[in-house]
């Protein structure tokens, strides 16, 4: 499988474009969704260069799920949220946009308008 490395997620990765990081350790960073379908909507990416979850090594799966889990927990608390949905697009005919691979969180929040 062929890596953008030009793809967005992965200048920032490198901190060559801006994002809101919330979370960041040795193999993830976390930041919020530029585009997102409700308050709170969070990006995890593994650092490693992998297009999709099929691509990425077992390994960096397991750090990308344990820092989601982490990430979706803090979330929950600080909306105050019912409930997360955890998302994963692995190729665009799934709905995949940018070709690095990342797990959405977005906390459902009674009442809350959905942007989207
Ligand atoms: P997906 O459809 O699973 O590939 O979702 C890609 C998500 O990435 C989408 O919710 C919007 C978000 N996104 C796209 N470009 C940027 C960006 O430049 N910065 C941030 N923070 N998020 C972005």
């Amino acid at each position: 499988m062929s890596y953008d490395p030009n793809n967005i997620f992965a200048k920032i990765l490198r901190g060559e474009a801006p994002a809101i990081r919330v979370y960041e350790d040795a193999q993830t960073l976390a930041f919020m969704d530029i585009m997102p379908e409700a308050e709170g909507h969070v990006l995890v990416v593994p650092k490693e260069a992998a297009e999709t979850l099929l691509d990425l090594s077992e390994d960096s799966a397991r750090a990308a799920i344990v820092t989601t889990r982490r990430v979706a927990i803090a979330v929950k608390q600080a909306l105050e949220a019912s409930a997360v949905r955890v998302a994963q697009f692995s190729g665009a005919d799934a709905g995949q946009t940018v070709p690095h691979c990342h797990f959405h969180i977005v906390p459902h929040v009674p009442g809350a308008v959905r942007s989207s």
